[in-house]
């Protein structure tokens, strides 16, 4: 008798054991965890960007300062990304990530991230912020590397 009560605890333990992954798996697809990359953009500069088409849109948040997102009024408008030459707008968190990561980086412009949270409502709850590199180096133009142009990457003209 009591090798078969412990051969149903097992069972029942090994289905409990079993049944577990799937559980998780059903409360990971409701959380809804999005990673979106795109350029760090004030709400107030972005706002025109996004009028325009995704190529342009993209283009001009690439060229967007980190000095300008820094500037009062930017920084008072909000912060959210250009990403596919839409606007994705922060929540409280992301806010404080993209002003923490602004007054951070030595990036001039160009600021590229990727952030991961949850696509809910209107606004998008950041859970992470990172600089990335930079996936849309603009056409004929060498991407900057650094923060002041190097000599050496000057195009020569020999007169
Ligand atoms: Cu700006």
């Amino acid at each position: 008798m009591r090798r078969i009560l412990s051969a149903v605890a097992a069972l029942t333990l090994a289905a409990f054991v079993t049944s577990v992954p799937a559980q998780e798996k059903t409360a990971k697809s409701e959380s809804q965890t999005t990673v979106v990359k795109g350029y760090v953009v004030d709400h107030m500069c972005a706002s025109g960007m996004v009028k325009l088409d995704k190529e342009k849109a993209m283009a001009r948040a690439k060229k967007h300062t980190t000095q300008c997102a820094l500037e009062d009024d930017c920084a008072a408008s909000g912060y959210g990304l250009v990403s596919n030459g839409k606007w994705i707008k922060f929540d409280k968190n992301g806010n404080d990530e993209a002003t923490k990561y602004l007054k951070s980086t030595k990036r001039k412009s160009g600021n590229y991230v990727e952030v991961s949270g949850n696509m809910g409502g209107e606004v998008f709850a950041v859970s992470s912020l990172k600089p990335i590199e930079d996936e849309m180096p603009m056409k004929g133009e060498t991407p900057m590397k650094h923060d002041m142009p190097m000599k050496k990457d000057m195009p020569k003209k020999n007169m």
